[in-house]
């Protein structure tokens, strides 16, 4: 069976080990007294994590990465991530625990600096849940960057949501109309009062959104993202920014992306779930992305792509999604759904044809 099947673990390429089957690192097994913990931040090479979470014991732990870990070449770390500590790991003023291991993630965000750059950066780990905040105005919408992250939280298994913010400031009508046949759940969200920045107008619909998951804001500077996670976490105290008035560009105020737990929400029972700030984002690279992973994310067609050419791009012209969809057979997919599909793809391909500049913008 090839087109839509869901990959799986056997999708993964493995390296063989070049030493063939001797452990990478032999002392492993010494840390079997660490303790789990989760990345709540990065600073310079420390890391913050929640250790003991829910429990009397609940502790910030500051933490670096322990010399064999950095030496065995395990890749980086990122916020999200859960670690195993060692050392001192009491949480005390100036105690510094060591990083050991990093448990396999469940998810990984990736950009690349570029469609073309090989370096993956991994902007949070283990979130389920992706929410692309975008503004009407100040800054406009970019709307292909919305699409590229739209992209890159299905091709990393995420499901994703779309935050309309400051609809107090302008008309939220076009950004709509370009998301509509996408099927992707928008937020629209607007200051109640000039001057009162807590206060969000459509907040129990983010609230209710995020309720129990993981989520990531990402969006570009001056949407509003930490004006958003101010009013859902209280003490959370992210720095706002104001925006440039001569060109409406936000002034990247968030240096660096934070975990923050969500408080309970009455009525809603369960774990409250978590949400990330992340700083505003110029690009967003898709060099890793899969076109056929995407699809995946579109369900409705993926049945369709069974009768595709091997290798299709499902954005030309033996591609056999356009009879799949003209049929019928996809249900309500119209050519418009399909239409977003191939956008989506293209964001992608616009951007090595040197379309990067208009991300930048
Ligand atoms: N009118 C209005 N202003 C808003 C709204 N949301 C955010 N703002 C303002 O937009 C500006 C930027 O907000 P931030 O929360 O700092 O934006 P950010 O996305 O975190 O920006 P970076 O940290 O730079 O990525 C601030 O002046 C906020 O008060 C909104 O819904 N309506
Ligand atoms: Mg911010």
């Amino acid at each position: 069976m090839t087109g839509s099947r869901r990959w799986d673990e056997s999708d993964v390429r493995v390296r063989p080990n070049p030493r063939g089957s001797r452990p990478r690192t032999k002392d492993r097994p010494e840390h079997a007294d660490a303790v789990p913990g989760r990345v709540l931040t990065i600073d310079r090479g420390r890391f913050t994590a929640l250790v003991a979470a829910d429990t009397p014991d609940e502790r910030t732990v500051v933490a670096m990465k322990a010399r064999e870990l950095a030496r065995s070449g395990a890749g980086s770390i990122a916020v999200g991530d859960r670690v195993d500590l060692v050392g001192d790991t009491s949480g005390g003023v100036d105690s510094l625990a060591r990083v050991v291991r990093v448990q396999e993630r469940r998810t990984a965000l990736r950009r690349t600096a570029d469609d073309t750059d090989p370096v993956e950066r991994v902007i949070v780990a283990n979130a389920d849940q992706l929410v692309v905040v975008t503004s009407t105005v100040d800054p406009e919408p970019n709307l292909r960057l919305v699409d590229r992250c739209l992209a890159a939280a299905w091709d990393a298994g995420m499901d994703a949501v779309i935050a309309l913010t400051k609809a107090d400031l302008g008309d939220p009508a076009r950004a709509l109309a370009a998301w509509a046949a996408l099927d992707v759940p928008v937020l629209v969200l607007a200051r109640r009062t000039a001057g009162e920045t807590r206060s969000v107008e459509g907040l129990d619909a983010v609230r209710a959104g995020l309720a129990g998951r993981d989520t990531v804001l990402v969006g570009p500077s001056g949407v509003g993202k930490s004006t958003l996670v101010n009013a859902l976490v209280p003490t959370a105290l992210r720095a706002v920014g104001g925006v440039n008035t001569v060109t409406g560009q936000g002034r990247h105020t968030s240096s660096s992306a934070v975990a923050l737990r969500l408080p309970a929400v009455p009525g809603l029972p369960g774990a409250p779930g978590w949400v990330t700030d992340t700083p505003g984002v110029r690009s967003f690279g898709l060099a890793h992305l899969d076109p056929q992973r995407l699809l995946t994310a579109f369900g409705d067609l993926a049945l369709g792509s069974e009768q595709c050419p091997r290798g299709c791009s499902h954005d030309e012209q033996a591609c056999a999604l356009d009879a799949w969809v003209a049929s019928g057979a996809a249900g309500e997919a119209g050519p418009a759904r399909l239409e977003s599909l191939r956008r989506l793809l293209r964001s992608r391909a616009g951007e090595e044809q040197g379309g990067r500049a208009a991300d930048d913008a």
